[in-house]
Formats: C-alpha cells, sequence, structure tokens
C-alpha cells in the first residue's frame, strides 16, 4: 500500500477557494450561514410525556415550525423529465455492468416482517402486509470523524472504484473535483502529492494520503469497513474495464472543466454511487469544480441512515422533520 504523510497545510479546514475566490471572515461565513439555514419544524409529540407520570421528564426535542410562508411542495409521482431519459438510460448502464455496486452497502441483507416489528417512527418499504427489514453491517464499522477526502472527476474509472466503495461503506466524503483543466484542486494535488493523478484521497483523521485506487479502497475497507472488498472490486483488469465500460452511455461528461464561481462552502448531496439520477448531477457539480459534501444514501441499510435518509429528506420537506446538515459539514464546522 502506497501511502504517505500529507503535508500539514492540508490538515487545516479543507481548502475551497485558494484560487479564484476570496475567503470570507468567520463573521461573514457565520452571517452567511444563518441566512443559509431553512427552518423547518414541526411539533413535537407530546403524548408519550403526558402519559408518563412516574419518571422524570425525557428531554424535550427542539421545537421546529417552517419558516414564514413555507410551503411544503406537492409530492409528485415518478417520472424521469421530458429530454432527460436518454441520459437517465446511458448512466443507468452502469448497474448492470457493475452489477450493482455502490447500490447496497456492506453485509446488506433484507428481511420480510410483520409491520409491528420496525418502530413507527422508522422508515420501510411495504409489500402487502409485511414490511422490509434492512439490515447491514454498516453499524458495527468505524466512523470517520472529519469527511474523507478525496480528489477526482466523474468521467475517470478508477475514480469511480473508489467512490463505490465510498457508497459501500456508506462514508461522508468531501470531494474535490479536477476536471481536465480546472484550474485549483488539479495544481492541489500536485502540490500535495507530486504528480496530477486521480484519485488521491487525504484522510484527516488519520493523517494518510495516498494515490492508486485499488490502495485507496483497500484502506478504505481496512479503516472504515470489516476488510472485506466487493468482488466486483478486486477482478483487477476486468474492474478496471468493466468501471470504464460503465461510462459509455455518459461518454465525455464530467470530464472537463467549465467555468464557474465556487461558493464559498462546499455544496451539500445526499446520493449515492449507483443511482443514475445522482451521476447526472456530479457531472455538472464535477464540470463546474464545485467542492461537494457527499453523504452516501443508499438503497439499504438500517434505521438510523441510509435507505430512510432519502425519505427522511422529502418527509422534512413536508415540514415534519428539520431538514439536517449533513455529518459532512457538521465536521467540517467543528
Ligand atoms: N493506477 C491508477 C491509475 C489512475 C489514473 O490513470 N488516473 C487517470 C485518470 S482516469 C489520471 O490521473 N490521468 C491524469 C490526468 O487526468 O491528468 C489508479 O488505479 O488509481
Amino acid at each position: 500500500m502506497q501511502s504517505m504523510a500529507p503535508p500539514a497545510a492540508l490538515h487545516r479546514a479543507p481548502l475551497l477557494l485558494p484560487c479564484r475566490v476570496a475567503a470570507p471572515s468567520a463573521a461573514a461565513t457565520a452571517r452567511a450561514r444563518a441566512a443559509s439555514l431553512v427552518a423547518v419544524r414541526a411539533q413535537p409529540d407530546t403524548t408519550a410525556a403526558a402519559a408518563s407520570t412516574s419518571s422524570p421528564d425525557p428531554p424535550q426535542p427542539p421545537e421546529f415550525k417552517p419558516p414564514p410562508g413555507f410551503k411544503p411542495p406537492e409530492p409528485k409521482k415518478f417520472a424521469v423529465r421530458e429530454g432527460q431519459q436518454g441520459g437517465v438510460l446511458g448512466a443507468s448502464l452502469a448497474i448492470p455492468l457493475r452489477l450493482g455496486t455502490g447500490v447496497f452497502v456492506l453485509g446488506y441483507s433484507p428481511s420480510l416482517v410483520s409491520p409491528s416489528e420496525i418502530p413507527s417512527d422508522q422508515y420501510a418499504l411495504e409489500l402487502g402486509a409485511w414490511k422490509v427489514k434492512e439490515e447491514s453491517k454498516i453499524g458495527q464499522c468505524k466512523r470517520p470523524e472529519k469527511p474523507i477526502e478525496i480528489y477526482e472527476f466523474e468521467g475517470c474509472p478508477f475514480c469511480r472504484k473508489v467512490r463505490e466503495m465510498v457508497s459501500v461503506l456508506d462514508l461522508d466524503v468531501l470531494f474535490y473535483p479536477c476536471p481536465q483543466k480546472g484550474p485549483t484542486f488539479r495544481p492541489k494535488v500536485l502540490e500535495m502529492g507530486g504528480k496530477k493523478q486521480f484519485p488521491y484521497m487525504v484522510d484527516p483523521n488519520t493523517r494518510v494520503a495516498m494515490y492508486e485506487s485499488d490502495d485507496i479502497i483497500q484502506y478504505l475497507a481496512d479503516t472504515y469497513g470489516d476488510g472485506t472488498v466487493p468482488i466486483m472490486l478486486k477482478l483487477g483488469l476486468l474492474t478496471a474495464i468493466t468501471a470504464g465500460l460503465a461510462m459509455l452511455g455518459r461518454i465525455g461528461k464530467g470530464n472537463s472543466y467549465t467555468a464557474s464561481k465556487v461558493p464559498p462552502q462546499p455544496i451539500e448531496i445526499w446520493a449515492y454511487e449507483g443511482s443514475p439520477f445522482c451521476k447526472l448531477v456530479r457531472e455538472t457539480l464535477v464540470e463546474l469544480e464545485l467542492p461537494h459534501c457527499y453523504t452516501a444514501a443508499l438503497v439499504a441499510a438500517p434505521g438510523a441512515r441510509n435507505f430512510s435518509r432519502k425519505w427522511e429528506l422529502s418527509r422534512r420537506l413536508t415540514s415534519k422533520i428539520q431538514i439536517p446538515e449533513s455529518r459532512c459539514s457538521k465536521a467540517l464546522k467543528s
């Protein structure tokens, strides 16, 4: 495994705007953050508290209410927008070619259970009279305190391999896009690691930095998984070939820089590598060289995280619960 200690400068707060935009002052950042917060509030459920007479009051959840004038969007039926079918179809090619790697988390196992087995506040897919209980090994895996930083671009098959592993391990990652001719993060990689080669990973938790997709994948598996790497990620040349073929449907996308204005904070995105819809969004983020906090939101995994998270998001938009900050951006603040 090739690894190296990155220069100390790397382990300050992740660098977002080295060249094009002056970093905002702490006060300006705080103001911008306060202004950008969407306060979506829901009434706490007080039934349980009212029924309880003997035990001390449990800690109350914070009270949330929607900002004035907030209108929850109307839920829409699933549909692919006119004109987008080709793009989605092209991005979907990866699913069979990569045998669904990046769609399910480590050790995913679904089972049909009676609805009473699923806590009422937890989302579960319904199948007739049954609910789908989803379990995985992620709950037993160590989580990085600070987001892992990965320098890469969408159209690179070696980067795709690493993104699949990130999804399998349900990791929060701060992606620094490095499209061809990108003026900001490509030179940064050269400065940090000594060569312009992608993917390049920096783990600020362990002070490990490395090139080479296979090394990064094994490092992530050992550090934040159970040491195992999915079969589709350890077939050597075949892995690289299928990862390349998986991109044929979106050839030329997510590779080249388009002039852009970088925001003062990374964009937050809930996505996963196996989703063709997420792919289209990521292509644009990469072309615009926009750093993004990526919270893996895979199809699958139990209770508190993963699958339910996607549904929580839509529930948040119907003002039932608060829009959370991603773990990634929260970690950046601390
Ligand atoms: N063996 C390396 C190969 C990485 C590689 O060749 N990456 C290409 C992009 S797909 C690269 O860095 N090309 C140089 C460039 O884009 O400037 C790995 O597995 O990570």
